[in-house]
C-alpha cells in the first residue's frame, strides 16, 4: 500500500484509473459468465472477489488517497465491486438451478417400476413333501437318521442279506464307484435308503424308531416313471414284540395323514432279502376310492382304474439282518418300510411325467406354492 501523500493525484494511481477499474470489473463479469459449473465459478470468485483480487487490491489503495480524492475513487471501486458481486450471485443462482434440474433427471427414481423383478425363490416340492412325511413320523416319536450316499457295498447289500450272487442285486441296477487303481472298490452309490437301517442298528441300542429320508441312485433311464437319481424314505422300528399289525397300523396312519381319512391299505406278498415276510403295501386310491374298478363310465387316471396305489415295500426285519447288526433276534423284532418320494408326489398331485420334477422349470414348481 502506498504511504499517505498530501499532494496525491488519483489520476496518477494506475490501479484506480476509471478504465482500469472498468477492465477489472469487465474481466470479472466475463469470468463469471464463462464459468460452466459451480466449481469453475468458485475459482472465478476467488480470482475476482478474493483478498488478492485486482479490485480488492485497488480498494486498499483508496485508504492512502488524500480526503478529496477518496470519495470519488471509493464510489468508482464500490460500484465496480457491487456490479461484480451482483453478477456472481446471478451466475451462481443460474448454475445452481441448472445443477438441480440435472440432478432431478439423472437421479430420478421411478416409483412406478415393479420392485420385485427378481422373484423370491422357494424350496422344491420334493423337499417340502419329504419333510412333511418326516414330520408325520417325528410326531409319532421317530428319530430322523441319515447315511452316506456313497456307500460301502457291505451296507448296501451284504448286511441286508443280499449274498454275492443273489439275483436281487440285479433288481437294483447299481452304479459302482471305481478307484484310481482298480475298478472294484467295494463302494457303490447307494441304491436304496435301507443301508441306513444297518447303520442305525449298529449306532444305537434298541428299542429304536427311525425315519430316514435320502437320495438314492440306480442305472435307470430317465423316463416318465423313472429317474436315475431319486429319493426314498425308510422306516425302521426295532422293539420287543413288534408284529406286522404294528407295521400296517403305522403306515395306515401315514397314508391317512397324507391322503385323507378312511383310506384302506392292503399288503401283497413280495420279496426283499432283508425282510421276512415281505410285502408291497397298497393304499386305496384317494381319488376314486375304488369306484373306477370295472366302471368304464368313471375311469380314474390316478390308479389306472385299479382302485389301489402301490406305496412301497415293507416287511418284518429278517432275523439274519438283526444278527448282522448285533441285535438279538430272540429278544427283538422289527419292521421296515421304504418308498419312493417322486412316485408318491406323482400320485398325490397327479403329475404325469417324473421328468418335470428334475428339469427345474418353475412352471412346474410354482403351483406348489412358495413354501420355504
Ligand atoms: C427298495 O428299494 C427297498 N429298499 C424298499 C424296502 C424298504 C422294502 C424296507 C422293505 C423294507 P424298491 O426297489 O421296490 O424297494 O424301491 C422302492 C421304491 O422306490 C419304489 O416303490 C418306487 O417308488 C421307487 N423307485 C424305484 N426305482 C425308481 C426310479 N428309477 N425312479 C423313481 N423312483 C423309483
Amino acid at each position: 500500500m502506498s504511504a499517505p501523500n498530501k499532494s496525491y493525484d488519483p489520476v496518477e494511481v494506475e490501479a484506480l484509473k476509471p478504465e482500469e477499474i472498468e477492465r477489472m470489473r469487465d474481466e470479472a463479469l466475463a469470468a463469471f459468465a464463462a464459468a460452466a459449473d459451480l466449481d469453475a465459478l468458485r475459482e472465478a470468485k476467488t480470482a475476482h472477489m478474493g483478498d488478492r483480487s485486482p479490485l480488492a487490491l485497488a480498494n486498499r489503495e483508496i485508504g492512502a488517497l488524500p480526503p478529496q480524492a477518496k470519495a470519488e475513487a471509493g464510489k468508482r471501486v464500490g460500484m465496480a465491486r457491487g456490479a461484480v458481486n451482483k453478477a456472481m450471485a446471478a451466475r451462481q443462482a443460474e448454475l445452481e438451478a441448472e445443477r438441480d434440474a440435472r440432478v432431478l433427471v439423472e437421479e430420478a427414481v421411478d416409483v412406478t417400476l415393479p420392485y420385485d423383478r427378481v422373484p423370491a425363490g422357494a424350496r422344491h416340492p420334493l423337499t417340502t413333501f419329504m419333510e412333511r412325511v418326516e414330520d408325520i413320523f417325528v410326531s409319532m416319536g421317530y428319530e430322523v437318521a441319515e447315511g452316506p450316499e456313497v456307500e460301502a457295498e457291505w451296507f448296501n447289500f451284504d448286511a441286508l442279506n443280499f449274498t454275492p450272487d443273489h439275483p436281487a442285486r440285479a433288481m437294483q441296477d447299481t452304479f459302482f464307484v471305481a478307484g484310481p487303481k482298480k475298478a472294484e472298490t467295494g463302494v457303490v452309490l447307494r441304491t436304496h435308503t435301507s443301508p441306513v437301517q444297518i447303520r442305525s442298528m449298529l449306532d444305537r441300542e434298541p428299542p429304536l424308531y427311525i425315519v430316514c429320508p435320502g437320495r438314492v441312485y440306480r442305472t435307470d433311464e430317465l423316463d416318465a416313471t423313472h429317474t436315475p437319481v431319486f429319493h426314498q424314505i425308510e422306516l425302521l422300528a426295532i422293539d420287543e414284540g413288534l408284529t406286522m399289525t404294528d407295521l400296517k397300523g403305522t403306515i395306515e396312519h401315514m397314508a391317512r395323514a397324507l391322503f385323507g381319512e378312511g383310506l384302506e391299505t392292503r399288503l401283497r406278498p413280495a420279496y426283499f432279502p432283508f425282510t421276512e415276510p415281505s410285502a408291497e403295501l397298497d393304499m386305496q386310491c384317494y381319488v376314486c376310492r375304488g369306484a373306477s374298478v370295472g366302471n368304464p363310465e368313471r375311469p380314474c387316471r390316478t390308479c389306472s382304474s385299479e382302485g389301489w396305489i402301490e406305496l412301497g415295500g415293507c416287511g418284518m426285519v429278517n432275523p439274519r439282518v438283526l444278527v448282522a447288526a448285533g441285535i438279538d433276534p430272540e429278544k427283538y423284532s422289527g419292521f421296515a418300510f421304504g418308498f419312493g418320494i417322486e412316485r408318491m408326489l406323482m400320485f398325490r398331485h397327479n403329475v404325469e411325467d417324473m421328468r418335470d420334477m428334475v428339469e427345474g422349470d418353475v412352471r412346474f414348481t410354482r403351483p406348489f406354492g412358495m413354501e420355504i
